[in-house]
């Protein structure tokens, strides 16, 4: 590569970068839709300078495109489009032009495209007619950044379930709780606020019955201003056993609890949870009595959902293990040790998971506060 080629590269990767950055603003509020971010670049005697951002909208429309364009502080004409999912090509049902058509309207010459949209719909269309409308298009910036930006996206479409993270707390001596379940404070309160703001970039948060019983947890987001960010609450229950004076049931009116139990579960239950408002859902029970996790999630991802927090516990952590549901998994240490038995908190088939660098890789790792932040994201 050329001194100016390699220079090029190194410009498109920043601008990449901060398109990815402005659209994951979008993590969380999109619903079915990727979260994309779309810059446009004007070159100048100085060197090239930004004229346009735009993100996908919350629902999901504008796309990011159309947002970038609707906003442009100046001429787009003639410019380069950064964008971190091949354009749209079809028409929106409310019959919003595809973005493709809005870039060869806009007038750029030149599309930068993180990655091609496995959406049968598009899956190479858009790129292919902009080459062929004689614009010249850099596809794969930045692509595995993107991956990991539209991770719940794209495992929905190409798999039909949503992405999970799940994070898991202990004590310094790796326990998540105390003996017979009692509660701990693991995390300090910077690490807390972290979670909060997870809460936020994802679709739903989801816990097993078993820390719900334990804790009774309200699961919203508790961060100034961003309450009215606060995912949907989703409780695994096999038997449907959540209280209808937990703090879940009585916050529903405020935000959404669906809850997923297995076709056993008395329909009694039932009746009393959908009365209070709850959404019960039903899925097969697997050989051990258990809902099936699988099953469970696939019916998520029918319901749009494409981005799934989990923060625990123990026990669910190694049944989604086991049944390789596991995408991204964090891990909080505190200095604090609990200094007697209790719950453990990383149980043997996700403590071999991890130790496997075939299957997951540490992709970062720090401190938030005083706690210690593993980051493992599933490899492929
Ligand atoms: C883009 N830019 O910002 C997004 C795109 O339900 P619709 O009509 O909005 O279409 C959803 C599909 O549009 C989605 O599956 C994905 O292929 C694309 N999303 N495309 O050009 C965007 N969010
Ligand atoms: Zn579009």
């Amino acid at each position: 590569m050329t001194d100016l080629g390699r220079q090029q590269a190194a410009l498109d990767r920043a601008f990449m970068r901060q398109a990815l950055n402005f659209g994951a603003r979008g993590q969380g509020t999109t619903g079915t839709n990727p979260c994309v971010g779309a810059i446009v670049t004007q070159d100048t005697a100085d060197g090239p300078v930004i004229v346009a951002r735009g993100h996908t909208q919350p629902g999901g429309r504008p796309h990011g495109e159309a947002n970038a364009f609707a906003r442009a502080v100046s001429e787009v004409a003639g410019g380069t489009l950064y964008v971190t999912l091949e354009p749209c090509a079809h028409r929106s049902i409310r019959g919003a032009t595809p973005c493709v058509e809005l870039t060869l309207l806009s007038g750029v010459r030149r599309v930068v495209s993180a990655m091609e949209d496995p959406n049968p719909h598009i899956s190479g269309l858009s790129h292919a007619l902009l080459r062929t409308a004689g614009l010249a298009v850099t596809v794969g910036v930045l692509e595995g950044e993107a991956r990991h930006t539209h991770r719940g996206y794209l495992m929905r479409v190409t798999q039909g379930r949503p992405m999970i993270t799940f994070k898991v707390a202990r004590t310094a001596d790796g326990y998540a709780g105390g003996a017979g379940g009692t509660r701990l404070a693991v995390s300090g309160p910077e690490a807390n606020g972290w979670v909060h703001l997870q809460r936020a970039r994802h679709d739903a948060i989801m816990l097993g019955i078993g820390s719900v019983l334990a804790d009774d947890p309200l699961l919203t987001v508790r961060l100034p201003g961003m309450a009215a960010r606060s995912p949907i609450r989703v409780i695994l229950d096999s038997h449907l056993r959540l209280p209808l004076a937990s703090q879940l049931v009585k916050t529903v009116a405020q935000v959404p609890v669906w809850v997923i139990a297995t076709e056993s579960a008395p329909v009694e239950r039932e009746a009393a949870l959908v009365a209070a408002g709850v959404e019960v859902m039903r899925v097969s029970a697997g050989a051990d009595g258990h809902l099936d996790l699988g099953e469970a999630l696939q019916l998520l991802g029918t319901r749009g959902l494409t981005r799934i927090f989990s923060e625990g516990g123990p026990t669910v952590a190694e049944r989604l293990a086991v049944a390789g549901l596991l995408d991204e998994v964090i891990v909080s240490t505190s200095p604090n040790a609990l200094g007697q038995p209790g719950i453990v908190a990383v149980r043997p088939a996700l403590a071999a998971l991890l130790a496997d660098p075939d299957l997951y890789t540490l992709a970062e790792a720090g401190f938030i506060g005083h706690d210690r932040f593993e980051h493992f994201t599933r490899t492929g």
